[in-house]
């Protein structure tokens, strides 16, 4: 590893909003903006939530994903190296400032002087544990709105550097993710640079080879768990919903919003399942369709859909255990993919595709009077 201090400063946040798919979309951003300010960027972990427990986790970034294709983009550093070689050098304890755009509130403010305008960087899970994970405490807290992450748009990479020149201000550290949510236009295409680590890499080709059966497969992601059906009713009153902008358009050139695109009926799943491998027997008959790989954080419908499939000679599989990321290496590997337009964690899915070439169709788009 390159452990030189990088003279052009480093960028460190914590990706403290959302699961994986959302962590994934702030993850592309901030990684432009490390770029667009000319900063390393330090790869933070990810953060997982697991039934029971009070405290989020941390899992090292180059578990699922590997360091160095990023390099071919940006200069980074996983946060462990930085925390354990060039922290004390770099990054004194007693400079440790916290960066958030205007005063964050105190989840118990009698704790805190209530005075005082604070970022309030560890108040709360995962935001304490995040930063504990490597014994980080800030002594101060920096606003720096109106300042945002656009690096595409204006000259905002020259004016966070002249406020914040890295001789004096050598990490800049974000009590949340410097980016949007839902991922840019312009970054969307960084996804290419996420490249999954040998040990995700490897489980996913075993189980196309040797779990499914020789052949093509479409894999579908079933998004339909209890936070799911709730996160569904905010539909009505919104534009955009978390990653609709994917299938609508971030201006919904492509439409507007509608019901059936969070959440769907059994029977139009089927439906479009059945419809989508019937097209591509048609179109395409040398690569003929066996299997139907299902990945869900709910209901896989493996009864329903092997009933639905198996006279068309289909059979339905899914992972014989819960894993968010082997479901995703698989699904991005699938020679077909029906998605969650509005899920942050299908766009992860068709964002990899994007990047091969491979196609990708979400659930009931376009809508069904349109087709
Ligand atoms: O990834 P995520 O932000 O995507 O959160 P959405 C969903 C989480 O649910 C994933 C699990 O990180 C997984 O842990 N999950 C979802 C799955 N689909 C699957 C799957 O097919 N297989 C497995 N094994 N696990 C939204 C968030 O989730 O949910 C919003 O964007 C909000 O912040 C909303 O919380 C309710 O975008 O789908």
């Amino acid at each position: 590893a390159n452990l030189e201090r990088d003279p052009n400063g480093y960028l460190t946040y914590c990706p403290c909003m959302g699961r994986f798919g959302n962590q994934a979309d702030h993850f592309l951003g901030s990684l432009a903006f490390a770029k667009g300010l000319n900063r390393t960027l330090i790869l933070p972990p990810w953060v997982e939530y697991r039934k029971g427990e009070m405290r989020s986790r941390q899992v090292p970034f180059n578990t699922y994903f590997d360091v160095e294709p990023l390099k071919d983009y940006h200069r980074v550093i996983l946060m462990s190296d930085f925390m354990w070689h060039l922290a004390d050098d770099v990054w004194p304890e007693s400079e440790r400032v916290s960066f958030c755009y205007m005063e964050r509130k105190s989840l118990q403010q009698e704790k805190n002087d209530p005075d005082q305008p604070n970022c309030h960087a560890k108040d709360g899970n995962p935001f304490g544990p995040f930063w504990d994970t490597y014994n980080i405490d800030f002594v101060k807290s920096e606003f720096y709105g109106p300042l945002h992450f656009d690096v595409h748009h204006s000259t905002m990479a020259t004016k966070w550097q002249s406020k914040y020149p890295a001789e004096s201000w050598p990490v800049l550290a974000f009590t949340g993710a410097p980016a949007s949510f839902p991922v840019q236009l312009e970054n969307r295409e960084l996804q290419k640079y996420m490249q999954w680590s040998a040990k995700y890499r490897d489980a996913a080709r075993d189980f196309i080879r040797k779990v499914l059966p020789r052949g093509a497969f479409v894999g579908i992601h079933l998004r339909n768990g209890i936070d799911w059906v709730r996160a569904c009713e905010h539909v009505k009153d919104s534009q955009h919903l978390f990653a609709s902008p994917q299938c609508l358009g971030y201006k919904n050139e492509r439409g507007a919003l509608y019901p059936e695109l969070c959440m769907q009926t059994k029977e139009s799943i089927v439906r479009q399942l059945k419809r989508t491998i019937k097209n591509v027997r048609q179109t395409q008959p040398n690569n003929e369709i066996k299997s139907v790989f299902v990945a869900s954080d709910a209901n896989h419908m493996i009864g329903e859909l092997n009933v639905a499939l198996s006279r068309m000679g289909i059979s339905v599989h899914r992972l014989p255990e819960d894993d968010p990321y082997l479901d995703l290496a698989i699904l991005g590997q699938s020679n077909h993919f029906i998605g969650n337009c509005i899920s942050s964690y299908s766009a992860f899915v068709k964002r990899e595709r994007d990047s091969h070439g491979f196609p990708s169709y979400f659930w009931s788009f376009p809508k069904e009077k349109d087709r």
